[in-house]
């Protein structure tokens, strides 16, 4: 449906395609281990998040209820109201590894936050026209019930029938719901209002297939006429990917249809012309899941590079040049995660990611990385008995998804943002349950691998 309706997305993903079968061919491999190769290409091939914004408590708590048919959950709370963005979100993903090698779509949700818009007046019209919106086909709703009625199951046919009826609450739809006056009204408070409350739904505004070099696709997008945001979002290219890096390319100006006043007089067109920027494109390379020790080093260091970036930027426009370039930015970023360790088992020994432990079929021993004081673990690691493989980051980073809102929503002057901080319950409230904590699956991950492979151990050893 996206790639019908936003042809550059199509054109993006055959990139993405291109330079990842170039980064695998390239790829020295996991010790032979081709079994988990192959799950991992094939997730690849599939693997997309989308990005949805609704204005009201009940859609948000609605969309909960349909994604929980999917076996996907809310993961993490996100306040974007520090760049303000009038939203706070979550991610709907799979949760457990198994359905994350199936299929990992996510799509990242933001709910609007009327309270934290200034104008009252433009509050007061938002709310009204949220009101008596419904993004959902009543066909949904009914199906939705039934599965909750069947224990969170549904027949095939039903199956069929629900993803079809639900789709279509994504789907772009050139029919405002309000007059071109409002629309503007909106827009002048905030992009984002207008985008959320003068539609009839919640458009995927973009799908993200994840690539194994962004940097090789960034540079490549002027071959296919892309046109791509200015910087990478994110830590710098590393010989151990972490967390998460992200670049898009620029929303694409599409007609709408407002509403007309008039148009039951006579000689009046039925609706009113008018344009709108949504929707784009974006890609991302995906790393290692952090511990929070991991993740207060990498904010260390973002913050060190932010602010030598910032003097840098100063410095530039004193000299009237233009914004940091990319090149610019990521040279700055590798200065400062050159504090970062880049191997896959200091970041291990120190804790500072997290690992699947699994046993080795064939024992090699190999010079001690340890130092210190080793647990019995890391003398298995370095007898070569067991192996270890990064757990890949499947969340999102609030400062890069807050660059994506605000490369795409044009120039926000009139921004009539209040700065309230996070309301965390009241998302919760809207949502009808809480989050799930994104940290604490990462450790379940780890640790139940560990659990195994001992067991499997002690097994062969009885
Ligand atoms: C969502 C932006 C956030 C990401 O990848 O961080 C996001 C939006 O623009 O609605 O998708
Ligand atoms: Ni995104």
């Amino acid at each position: 449906m996206y790639r019908s309706e936003v042809p550059l997305y199509g054109d993006l993903v055959q990139l993405v395609d291109e330079v990842n079968a170039g980064a695998i061919a390239n790829h020295q491999g996991f010790e032979g281990e081709e079994l988990k190769r192959e799950m991992e290409e094939n997730r690849l091939k599939v693997e997309r998040h989308g990005a949805i914004r609704v204005g009201k408590a009940s859609e948000l708590h609605t969309l909960r209820r349909l994604f929980a048919l999917m076996a996907m959950f809310p993961v993490n709370y996100y306040d974007l109201s520090v760049a303000g963005l009038p939203v706070h979100a979550t991610a709907f993903r799979p949760i457990t590894p198994d359905s994350l090698t199936i299929n990992p779509f996510r799509v990242f949700t933001s709910l609007l936050r009327l309270d934290l818009i200034t104008d009252v007046r433009v509050r007061q019209i938002a709310l009204k026209r949220l009101e008596k919106r419904e993004i959902f086909r009543k066909e949904t709703i009914a199906l939705v019930e039934k599965a909750e009625a069947q224990g969170g199951l549904l027949n095939e046919e039903d199956a069929v029938m629900l993803v079809q009826h639900a789709m279509e609450t994504f789907r772009w739809q050139s029919d405002a719901l309000v007059e071109k006056e409002v629309y503007d009204e909106l827009k002048e408070a905030h992009s984002l209002v207008a985008d959320v409350v003068a539609f009839r739904g919640p458009h995927i505004n973009h799908l993200t297939p994840r690539t194994l070099d962004i940097d090789a696709v960034q540079a490549r997008m002027p071959e296919k006429k892309i046109e791509s945001k200015h910087v990478i979002e994110g830590p710098p290219h590393r010989l151990c990917p972490i967390l998460l890096r992200q670049t898009s390319f620029q929303a694409v100006q599409e007609p709408i249809y407002f509403v007309n006043p008039n148009s039951n007089k006579p000689g009046h067109d039925h609706k009113v012309l008018g344009f709108h920027r949504a929707r784009f494109g974006e890609i991302e390379q995906r790393g290692v899941a952090l511990t929070p020790e991991g993740v207060a080093l990498y904010h260390r260091l973002m913050e060190q590079a932010e602010a030598e970036l910032a003097r840098i930027s100063t410095d530039l426009k004193f000299a009237g040049a233009k914004p940091v370039d990319n090149a610019t930015r990521q040279r700055v970023l590798q200065e400062c995660f050159t504090a970062f360790p880049e191997s896959w088992e200091e970041l291990r020994a120190r804790r500072l990611a997290y690992f699947r432990y699994v046993r080795s079929s064939q024992a090699t021993r190999r010079p001690s990385l340890m130092n210190g004081n080793p647990q019995p673990i890391d003398m298995l690691i370095d007898q070569g008995l067991i192996r270890v493989e990064p757990i890949v980051y499947e969340d999102f980073l609030p400062a890069s998804a807050a660059g994506i809102f605000h490369s795409n929503l044009g120039d926000l002057k009139h921004l009539q943002v209040q700065k309230s901080g996070p309301d965390r319950e009241g998302f919760e409230q809207a949502l009808g349950e809480k989050v799930v904590d994104g940290d604490a699956l990462y450790q379940a991950q780890q640790l139940e691998s560990m659990t195994a492979m001992l067991e499997s151990m002690r097994t062969n050893m009885a």
